[in-house]
């Protein structure tokens, strides 16, 4: 086997896995000191997809890093694996890191200043200016190759866009910092910041964003540097870098994310299902007598089928779709780790899915029926490891944000969103938020919420028309009220860790009248880690709307997909028409 991937315990290596796959590699792993010696300098691998095979002359290895600096570093010290990876770096052999494993040839970084990198770039790692857009940078970016006409470019290319999440970046700045600048090989600008996406010097190479969540743009990276490091190919002397100004404009995109919201149905079988307003049970059956010949009838009272969790994920990757959610809607009745079915389907999806997944619904302190205690970390690395880039936490989010208010916003570090972004970084750490509009009497309301209070506007919904209302947060799937208000719960999520927000509203939960702009606009301005737009899509133009006039980072919908009445390219195109940046 010529082919390695860095397994450092504490990240999202299953991605990565199953993108060379896909490509038809074959690899190893290396997950302690004494694997690094496995292979010698001449091995056989077998591109399956192609009928070539033969003798290559290296050893190449990936270290596909997720979550946080000093964790990614301690985890490798632990394991015993920094020193052999310094070393093979040294050695001169094929080395490829994807965003933390780029960002750990760094001397340092300001997430972590305590803790060195492996200094192979003598430059630290800075933190995003969040003043003036949202923080993580998660989403999908250019990458303009330094040389962009040359054969170097491993790929990289400044028309397509790549998958990036994180909150800290190596800034490319050839007059303040010339040695770390001469590693530069693609930048990306976000907002007016511009930094290095991709690094490459000799035997190292290195990607900002993650090319195996990068739909086929980065599977195209992947399999070039693999091609390229195999065969020996002499790396090109760099060119002269100079300073590339931010333009009036990044490259930043606007994402659409298909959700999946998934339970067992009463056969046991779990199924894509949909609710409207979060009551996901057919409301009645259809009289026998219009039934055509094709027609299923729908038992009333049935939880509504829409599909497989896994197909369907398919479909949405293969039409565009720029995210993935899967939610499993009923695990705060019972949700064990042990055979959590939710797994197999995650892990499933993740083969066949190369853009980010996120997964929801019981993410928190377990205990399997055997008795066994699962800490929330552990949840979530399990999902992590089968595949999941994200995780998304409901009700253990407002559990968490009531005991912080009751501590004066003093955090104990105990909540699933402390410790799960402590370990994987912010930016795999979603607060999914269920909240209800409460109507007052706008005349006449003092209460906590005053300023809070949204207003029905003269040209919305007729029946919100002269009404008045704040939202008030939810647990169990909309079943159980909180004395939590929608902006406090945005707020402390941010505060505990969380790297960004899916919103929801129960109100317009399957309804198709658009989506809520009173309340993103609300929480949009309450935080500022990105904010996805969730909850009562009808048509196309409904996401053209909330990205004017929210400017919301991302749109979520559900149902339109899953019963084929919008498609993702057709909001893409009449998007790209009001002139919103998508990817293509
Ligand atoms: O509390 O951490 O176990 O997480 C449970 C998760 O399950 C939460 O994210 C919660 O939002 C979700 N959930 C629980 N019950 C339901 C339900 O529908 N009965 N689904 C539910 C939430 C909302 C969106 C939906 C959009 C778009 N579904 O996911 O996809 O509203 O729908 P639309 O485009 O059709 O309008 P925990």
């Amino acid at each position: 086997m010529a082919l390695f991937l860095l397994d450092h315990g504490a990240g999202n290596v299953q991605s990565l896995a199953n993108s060379i796959r896909k490509l038809g590699y074959e690899f190893s792993w290396i997950s302690s000191p004494a694997d690094f010696d496995k292979a010698s300098v001449c091995h056989i691998i077998y591109p399956l997809t192609c009928s070539y095979h033969g003798w290559y002359r290296h050893k190449v290895l990936i270290f596909p890093g997720q979550g946080a600096f000093h964790t990614a570093i301690n985890c490798l010290t632990e394991r015993g694996l920094l020193k052999p990876l310094y070393d093979y770096i040294q050695s001169g052999k094929p080395y490829f890191g994807i965003c933390i494993g780029m960002q750990v040839l760094f001397a340092s970084s300001a997430e972590s200043p305590s803790t060195c990198g492996l200094g192979v770039i003598p430059c630290q790692i800075e933190r995003f200016d969040d003043t003036t857009k949202p923080v993580p940078h998660m989403g999908w970016n250019n990458a303009e190759p330094i040389d962009p006409d040359s054969s170097s470019s491993e790929g990289v290319s400044s028309s397509n866009h790549y998958y990036f999440v994180h909150s800290y970046c190596a800034r490319y700045d050839p007059e303040g910092s010339p040695e770390a600048a001469r590693w530069a090989h693609s930048t990306t600008q976000y907002g007016q910041e511009v930094f290095m996406s991709t690094v490459r010097n000799g035997n190292v190479f290195g990607a900002q964003f993650h090319p195996e969540k990068s739909s086929i743009a980065g599977l195209a990276v992947i399999d070039t540097w693999i091609k390229q490091s195999l065969a020996g190919r002499a790396q090109a002397e760099p060119s002269r870098r100079t300073p590339r100004l931010p333009k009036p404009q990044d490259g930043f995109t606007k994402r659409i994310v298909a959700c999946m919201d998934v339970r067992a149905n009463d056969e046991g079988d779990l199924v894509v299902t949909k609710g409207d307003q979060y009551d996901v049970r057919e409301k009645c059956s259809p009289s026998t007598s219009s039934l055509s010949s094709t027609t299923t009838v729908k038992a009333a009272g049935a939880v509504r089928n829409l599909g497989k969790p896994v197909a369907l994920a398919a479909r949405y990757f293969d039409s565009g779709a720029d995210e993935l959610c899967l939610l499993n809607i009923t695990s705060f009745r019972h949700s064990p780790l042990q055979d959590q079915p939710m797994l197999a389907v995650v892990r499933a999806a993740a083969e066949c899915v190369f853009v980010p997944l996120t997964i929801g619904g019981g993410i928190k302190d377990t205990v399997d029926p055997d008795g066994t205690k699962r800490t929330a970390v552990e949840v979530a690395g399990a999902y992590f490891r089968v595949g999941a880039d994200k995780v998304s936490i409901g009700s253990e989010a407002v559990y968490a944000v009531e005991k912080l208010r009751a501590a004066d916003g003093i955090p104990d570090g105990s909540s699933a969103i402390e410790s799960i972004s402590k370990v994987y970084g912010t930016q795999a750490v979603v607060v999914s938020i269920d909240p209800k509009r409460v109507y007052v009497d706008p005349a006449t309301y003092d209460g906590p919420y005053k300023d809070e209070l949204v207003h029905g506007r003269p040209d919305g919904l007729e029946n919100e028309r002269g009404k008045a209302w704040w939202y008030q947060c939810t647990v169990s799937g909309g079943r159980e009220t909180r004395p939590v208000s929608v902006v406090q719960l945005a707020q402390g999520s941010q505060a505990l860790g969380a790297g960004e927000i899916i919103l929801n509203s129960i109100d317009r939960d399957g309804t198709g009248l658009g989506f809520d702009h009173g309340l993103i606009g609300l929480v949009k301005r309450a935080v500022t880690i990105p904010v996805v737009a969730s909850s009562g899509a009808g048509t196309k133009e409904h996401f053209e709307r909330v990205f004017v006039e929210t400017d919301v980072e991302a749109a979520l919908a559900a149902g339109i997909f899953h019963r084929g009445e919008v498609g993702i390219q057709e909001i893409k195109s009449a998007a790209r028409q009001a002139g919103i940046s998508v990817r293509s």
